[in-house]
């Protein structure tokens, strides 16, 4: 497939999961997932779904402060510190893999921004079960079954020591579990487990605690029932065709 026809099919295949039912902008909303930018900087696109949409998983106050207070907190102070540097031009995607050459804010903020943009994503109403296809195949064939695999994300989710995020990721065209402190992402140039992120976990405690407390585990577990696995898949299938590792 040469590069335009597979550009052309990686955004149909993006336009196709946000066809039905959610009020986004389609056009800016899917350049901002495919580069994180566009001409005059970094979007925040609506939330693809109502606050109180993956209730009792995950409850609507946590939701509406977590995407317009922390969120658009990451996306102003990424533009501003993007916009000082001069970089704003830039895919985020790209801004992060060369993180180690900016700022220590800009690791935060840009992580911030691109992180959530990618949760927001995988987390749906009419989330959970299990994936199928290719996905399912390929992460038999990781983690010997989708128990296990849930397995190893909880306890990676588990493990982060104060705030982070646990990953699934492509690295080398294969699948990998790892986790990441802060607002640190597996395609940062910083990171020591580098791949390409097609599903996360918030683990910061603003992501919980007004429903779970310090109840983490019982978190992990309701993110499972709203886990949008058709996203997930189609990520999955658009990194490997990029083959970016
Ligand atoms: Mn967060």
């Amino acid at each position: 497939m040469d590069k335009r026809t597979f550009i052309k099919t990686g955004l149909i295949g993006v336009a196709a999961i946000f066809a039905s039912g959610f009020t986004v902008k389609g056009k800016s909303y899917i350049n901002s997932l495919k580069s994180g930018k566009r001409k005059d900087g970094f979007v925040q696109p609506p939330l693809p779904y109502a606050f109180d949409a993956l209730e009792p998983y995950i409850d609507a106050e946590t939701m509406k402060i977590h995407y317009e207070k922390h969120y658009t907190a990451y996306t102003r102070n990424f533009n501003e510190i993007a916009g000082k540097l001069g970089i704003s031009n830039k895919p985020a995607r790209e801004i992060l893999s060369e993180v180690s050459k900016y700022p220590e804010a800009l690791r935060n903020n840009g992580g911030g921004y691109l992180n959530h943009l990618l949760f927001w994503n995988v987390l749906s109403p009419a989330g959970g079960g299990a994936p199928e296809g290719r996905l399912h195949e390929a992460i038999i064939d990781s983690f010997g079954s989708f128990e296990q695999f849930k397995n190893q994300f909880d306890a990676a989710a588990r493990s982060v020591f104060g705030s982070g995020w646990a990953w699934l990721i492509i690295s080398e065209g294969k699948l990998r579990i790892t986790a990441t402190h802060d607002q640190d992402n597996p395609m940062m140039d910083v990171s020591n487990d580098k791949g390409i992120p097609i599903l996360c976990l918030d683990v910061w405690e603003h992501a919980y605690y007004l429903k779970y407390q310090n109840r983490r585990t019982d978190y992990i577990n309701a993110f499972w029932n709203v886990v949008n696995w058709d996203f997930v898949s189609k990520r999955y299938n658009f990194a490997l065709k990029r083959k970016i590792a």
